[in-house]
């Protein structure tokens, strides 16, 4: 195992081809975007792969977690791969100096904005099942919208050298993000097409020896599993970022209901030490956590940790908890027309917050188990306008 990232220089006797997936950065993206740079490597050129997140985010998928080390590839202590190169690790003034540089898009089939401004008028080559297209016309272009993977196309390329040409370690990743991708052929799903079904076919030799059904399920469980993940993993497994009164704040939707949470924090002052180290660290200056719903009380939890208490976040924090103390009574009527809202039944009832003082410091509440991240976030919103 690597303690670290296989440093990324550049060879100035090759051609450097960087290969990206998408923003979301899935299990497809990351693969083929692998695969792709490991496919263009030669004398002449030099593959380099690239993930548009921070390595740190890399555990958060527990299937890219799983498949890569199941396929036996070079992973640091954390998991990632080691020569996959992650977006917060590259010195883009050493990429923006590599005059021949080129860009092959796998997965999608527009240049993020991010992406752009390091490779714009550069991408050589599409590979991709999403619609579109047609951003590059002097590219070369791969694309089958009907797909359910992007993998299956990364496969043929191999294929197309001869089955000799596919080393075992990138036909376990293809086919194990093709079975995932496709549902492993569910008909009821109706994802995997009979183009996806013989890639999937020709990389046989690559499915463990449980067989596809069983190594499915064990790959969706992984995707779904977040037991390995710390509290601050939990933060930002499911977050959105938005600007409130100018301050950028994150809210959480948590996996994990709070009082998991809170042990697996070793307790509440230790939770909010965690949030708060996670908003200096990204540039937020409050982190809003909403727990799924607790067993125990039938409710849901909410955490508001301000960087710090005596700034604007902790006015905008204490103001967002009056506002929601208040509802329904002071919901706007805009507010009362959402269709959430009527579904979730806050126009009858609000949404029900209670304080919990026995988790003091950290400010936490209870709150109405049909909350969802999509109601709240509106009533913060309406918030920053007042
Ligand atoms: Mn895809």
């Amino acid at each position: 195992m690597a303690a670290r990232a296989t440093p990324l220089t550049f060879d100035s006797g090759r051609k450097q081809i960087f290969v990206v997936g998408n923003e979301a950065a899935d299990a497809d993206s990351l693969v083929t975007a692998y695969a792709i740079a490991a496919f263009l490597d030669s004398s002449e050129v030099q593959g380099v792969a690239l993930a548009q997140i921070p390595r740190e985010e890399f555990r958060l998928r527990g299937d890219s977690l799983q498949l890569f080390k199941e396929a036996g590839s070079e992973v640091l202590e954390d998991g990632s791969p080691g020569k996959l190169h992650f977006w917060d690790e590259i010195d883009w003034k050493a990429v923006d100096g590599l005059d021949s540089r080129r860009l092959v898009l796998t997965d999608h089939n527009k240049m993020t904005a991010q992406v752009a401004r390091h490779f714009e008028g550069r991408v050589q080559w599409v590979l991709d099942h999403h619609a579109g297209g047609g951003s590059y016309p002097d590219a070369k272009s791969d694309i089958d919208e009907s797909l359910g993977s992007a993998s299956s196309l990364a496969a043929e390329q191999f294929m197309a050298r001869g089955i000799d040409g596919m080393p075992l370690e990138l036909g376990v990743l293809l086919a194990g993000v093709i079975l995932l991708d496709t549902r492993n052929f569910d008909p009821k799903e109706n994802k995997g097409t009979p183009r996806d079904r013989a890639a999937m076919d020709r990389l046989a030799a690559f499915v463990p020896k449980i067989g596809h059904d069983a190594w499915y399920k064990q790959l969706m469980h992984a995707r779904k599993d977040v037991s390995h993940l710390s509290v601050r993993e939990l933060m930002l497994l499911d977050t959105k970022v938005v600007t409130l009164r100018g301050l950028q704040v994150a809210f959480a939707s948590m996996m994990s209901a709070m009082p998991e949470v809170m042990s697996k924090a070793s307790g509440c002052e230790a939770f909010k030490e965690t949030a708060r180290s996670l908003a200096r660290d990204r540039g937020y200056k409050a982190v809003v956590c909403l727990f799924p719903k607790d067993k125990a009380t039938g409710k849901k939890g909410l955490a508001l940790v301000p960087l710090e208490s005596s700034e604007a976040e902790g006015v905008l924090c204490s103001d967002l908890v009056k506002e929601l103390l208040g509802t329904p009574g002071n919901l706007p009527q805009e507010l009362r027309e959402n269709v959430l809202y009527q579904t979730q039944g806050l126009v009858e009832t609000g949404f029900q917050l209670e304080h919990m003082p026995d988790l003091e410091p950290l400010e936490a509440y209870s709150i109405k188990a049909d909350v969802s991240r999509k109601t709240l976030l509106p009533l913060a919103m309406n918030l920053s306008k007042i």
